[in-house]
């Protein structure tokens, strides 16, 4: 698809790395890797899309609190595909390791869902251990996938195996089978699975996600029903709301030490619905953060 030379990326929000990289906490990088998706490809061509769908001619750039994020969100452009997939998840590794160790609370657009295990990995650096809330239809808990151990059905089950992961809550799940429910077993208390039939209608933070707990949120766009988001390679029907969603996001009261939106499909999308719903969701993360640290600033 032809991208107009003269769109505003991101509601207005991106400034240019020159600007002020030294001094924006909030930055936003592109995972273009489609390599470990099971069945359909397309994940790739995500991270554009998120861009310019959600133009600043026709969105601006404040989140729904009223948040202003113009010009506070520094674009690193897309973290390319290395010659394999071991040597792209090293560079996602250390890349990301970089931004925490900097201080930077990052923003990740993927790519499939596999981008989200180097990136768990290197939240290490960050000396504490890290709640992960997964939006998902899929609990990615398989040992492997056809063999593959970093398939993108199986980001759950390598992240639960990092000492530093404290906590997995999945929000919306609704594909469990046999060797996934024996992964849960396995993983005991540190794994929390909440199904999209059991959810209510006002999705509140899991409770023992306690104020200031430290999370990283990682949103399967296939965790929201087809409805709100078609452009996805492995739709499931009876999935969440748009709102269901964005209210989580503003209800929480963690500490988000960094977001990824993953499992973009342009190639099934609907007019660019689910890449804008992308964008949103990660627009209302940064608007979160944002809106935390002035809390914190008119506290002290
Ligand atoms: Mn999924």
């Amino acid at each position: 698809m032809r991208i107009s030379e003269s769109a505003i990326p991101f509601g207005g929000c991106f400034t240019t790395v020159s600007e002020s990289l030294s001094n924006s906490q909030l930055v936003f990088v592109g995972l273009p890797d489609d390599e470990q998706s099971s069945y359909r490809r397309g994940c790739a061509k995500g991270p554009e899309r998120i861009r310019y769908a959600y133009d600043g001619y026709c969105y601006n750039s404040a989140s729904e609190s009223g948040i202003e994020l113009t010009g506070a969100v520094v674009d690193l452009g897309d973290w390319l595909p290395q010659r394999s997939w071991d040597l792209t998840a090293q560079a996602y590794y250390e890349g990301a390791q970089s931004l925490f160790r900097a201080g930077k609370i990052p923003f990740f657009a993927g790519g499939d869902h596999a981008v989200t295990i180097p990136i768990g990995k290197a939240l290490d650096v960050l000396g504490e251990p890290i709640h992960v809330v997964q939006i998902d239809a899929h609990s990615d808990l398989y040992p492997d996938f056809d063999g593959n151990p970093y398939s993108h059905a199986c980001v759950a089950a390598r992240l639960l195996e990092l000492k530093h992961i404290a906590s997995v809550t999945q929000i919306g799940i609704r594909t469990m089978n046999w060797v996934q429910n024996q992964q849960v077993k396995q993983f005991g208390e540190r794994l929390h699975v909440l199904s999209a039939r059991e959810l209510p209608e006002q999705l509140e933070p899991p409770p023992h996600l306690t104020e200031g707990a430290p999370v990283y949120l990682t949103i399967d766009l296939d965790g929201l029903d087809p409805a709100f988001a078609p452009g996805v390679s492995h739709p499931v029907p009876g999935g969440l709301s748009s709102r269901q969603v964005l209210n989580l996001i503003q209800r929480a009261r963690w500490n988000l030490v960094g977001m990824d939106v993953v499992e973009l499909n342009p190639e099934q999308d609907v007019n660019d619905q689910t890449a804008i719903l992308a964008a949103r969701l990660l627009h209302e993360g940064m608007g979160y953060v944002v809106e935390q640290s002035l809390t914190v600033n008119s506290e002290q």
